[in-house]
């Protein structure tokens, strides 16, 4: 540790209750952005709801939670100290083994003092005469700081569907969102659960070895490909430890923040023994980087039909029993316009004799009763009902907090119509409010961490050059936030998403939620240029409290494109502000 280091350090140490920042969330995002705010000399404190580090995964402990981005990729780069010192076990880890690495995270740079756990955050009100946000908890504690930045994650609101006589089931019922501690027994158990996205389609077949009966609740057929986790090779761990530079630079530079790259070959370039050879060669090595076997899947929706096929052929031949096969067929949308879950076992879990398929598309759930699940064809009797329903996603763990910036002005009442962001980082009328991989941004279409460290650096940079100018306030002006919300809107429309627009990216999952894609669709390489070019720009699209002009970011099409190209073909050069 440095001299600067430890004099932060000590800063840090010393408590009060009005430090310079807080941040809301100690996950992946919350620990790394305390670090860099440290850095800066800044005192900080984090705020966290669990009683331990790690955020969305301190919560979704669910049998089978495993991440679906490979380890050696799901690992903070900003420290090459910490790349090469942690070893991951497996190509994708559980989620006891995130939680330890976050854990050994917030040890190796102190960031525990710093952090008080068990604590929600309700309410974040700006006060505009002493230019201070007011945070306040569950426990009514009080808090005041100059910087407030939210963690919140995009995936820890969780859904519970209002059904009638919800709270009637004598059973045990779990949310896999917000999983016990605890080992949940299922042995001997008549289990039920609904929903059959990516969560649902990793707890199933683990569910499935204990319980005595299963019945899936199943309203839309979902594709999804193999993980083919296995556990790192020696050999692997080692290459992971001599590369960091072209691990980081490819994920980094690529655009959706995995390692896979697309293939330069075109689906219909191909004869159709040489496609059946990919494919197969994908499916066998599995993951999400199966869409990436052609370049044209995610784009062309007929090149997307041929691999939507391919899926489907696969699913018939595991699944032996045709009606279920059917039913698990029977996909409404294009492979990769909802998030591709990957599975271990999935669909052989419903070859084995303790397990049931109920389509709520023939026959839809009408209420939960004191025994168990009512269909519109029958009732199903349980001791344990297991939601795996999803979350309310970006927007959700934002609005759950009371959040009002300049003259009381609520963000529920600007959101009221859909979420409106400047790049996904600010909101217009609520300064020095930094939302962490905020909708508008490309976060959940990536592999988090990348767009996750970009953020935190963005902000860093960001608070460093208001401190260093003795700024008080920053704020997106209202042109750039409506110009980056219809650019996002447009984007989207653009991608093969539009057709699943009864996705959660969308909104749809949350009946009377506002429609409209969430994510920035443009691709993380794009998306990090732009935001490069903006501060480049001295924050063009930002004002600044001594700056008595508003300019807004709206760069002619061309002009985006031509600034990517040229920050592209640099060597690097999207990895660091010039
Ligand atoms: O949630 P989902 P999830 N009646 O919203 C069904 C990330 N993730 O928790 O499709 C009956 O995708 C719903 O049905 P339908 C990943 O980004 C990451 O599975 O709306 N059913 C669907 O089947 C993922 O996309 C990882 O018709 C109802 C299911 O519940 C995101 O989290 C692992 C219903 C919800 O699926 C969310 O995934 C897991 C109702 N009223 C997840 N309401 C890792 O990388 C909802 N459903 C580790």
């Amino acid at each position: 540790m440095d001299n600067e280091s430890i004099l932060n350090n000590i800063k840090s140490d010393i408590q009060s209750p009005n430090p310079d920042a807080i941040i809301i969330g100690a996950g992946f995002s919350g620990l790394y952005q305390l670090h860099s705010l440290r850095n800066l000399g800044l005192s900080v404190k984090v705020i966290e709801a669990g009683s331990g580090v790690g955020g969305t995964w301190f919560w979704n402990r669910y049998p089978g939670a495993r991440c679906d981005s490979e380890s050696f990729t799901y690992s903070y780069t900003f420290s090459k100290d910490l790349f090469e010192e942690w070893e991951w076990s497996e190509r994708y880890p559980g989620y006891a083994e995130v939680v330890k690495y976050l854990n050994h995270v917030a040890d190796k740079f102190s960031l525990k003092k710093d952090i008080l756990f068990d604590k929600r955050v309700i309410s974040a009100h700006y006060n505009e005469n002493i230019n201070k946000w007011q945070v306040k908890t569950d426990s009514l504690e009080e808090f005041e700081c100059k910087y407030l930045i939210t963690a919140v994650g995009c995936l820890s609101s969780k859904n519970i569907p209002n059904f009638d006589g919800l709270d009637s089931f004598l059973g045990e019922s779990y949310h896999t969102g917000d999983w016990p501690n605890e080992e949940v027994d299922f042995s001997d158990k008549r289990v039920g659960q609904i929903g059959t996205g990516s969560t649902g389609i990793q707890s199933a077949p683990e569910i499935a070895e204990k319980a005595k009966h299963l019945t899936i609740f199943q309203r839309s057929a979902n594709f999804s490909v193999p993980a083919s986790n296995h556990p790192l090779s020696s050999e692997f761990k080692k290459y992971i430890k001599e590369n960091f530079e072209e691990i980081k630079n490819t994920i980094q530079s690529n655009t959706n923040g995995h390692f896979f790259k697309f293939s330069e070959q075109k689906i219909f370039d191909t004869s159709e023994e040489e496609r059946e050879k990919i494919f197969e060669n994908a499916w066998l090595n599995g993951g999400l980087g199966f869409r990436a076997c052609f370049n044209d899947i995610a784009f062309d929706k007929k090149a997307n039909d041929l691999a939507s096929d391919f899926i489907k052929r696969k699913i018939r031949k595991i699944v032996k029993d045709p009606q279920k096969a059917k039913i698990l067929t029977d996909i409404d949308h294009a492979f990769a316009s909802k998030r591709p879950p990957i599975d271990t076992n999935y669909f052989e879990t419903f070859n084995k004799d303790n397990v049931s398929l109920v389509d709520l598309k023939l026959s839809p759930i009408e209420s939960i009763t004191p025994q168990g699940v009512k269909t519109k064809n029958k009732e199903y009797e349980l001791d344990i009902l297991v939601y795996a329903t999803g979350f309310d996603a970006m927007t959700g763990p934002l609005l759950n907090i009371d959040i009002r910036g300049r003259q009381n002005l609520k963000l529920k009442d600007v959101w009221s119509e859909g979420p409106k962001t400047f790049l996904g980082i600010q909101v217009s009328g609520f300064p020095n409010l930094f939302t962490i991989t905020g909708p508008g941004s490309p976060s959940v279409l990536c592999n988090m961490i990348v767009p996750i460290e970009q953020h935190v650096e963005w902000i860093n940079d960001c608070i460093s050059y208001m401190e260093k100018n003795n700024i008080d306030h920053v704020e997106a002006t209202k042109g750039s936030m409506d110009y980056w919300t219809k650019h996002v809107n447009d984007v989207a429309n653009e991608t093969l998403f539009i057709h699943a627009k009864k996705s959660w990216y969308y909104g749809a999952n949350i009946p009377g939620k506002p429609r409209g894609f969430m994510p920035y669709a443009g691709g993380m390489a794009r998306y990090k240029a732009i935001c490069n070019y903006v501060a480049n720009q001295n924050y063009l699209g930002f004002k600044f409290s001594n700056s008595d002009k508003e300019e807004t970011f709206v760069p002619s099409k061309i002009s985006v494109d031509i600034l990517i190209k040229d920050l592209m073909t640099k060597k690097n050069n999207l990895n660091k502000k010039e």
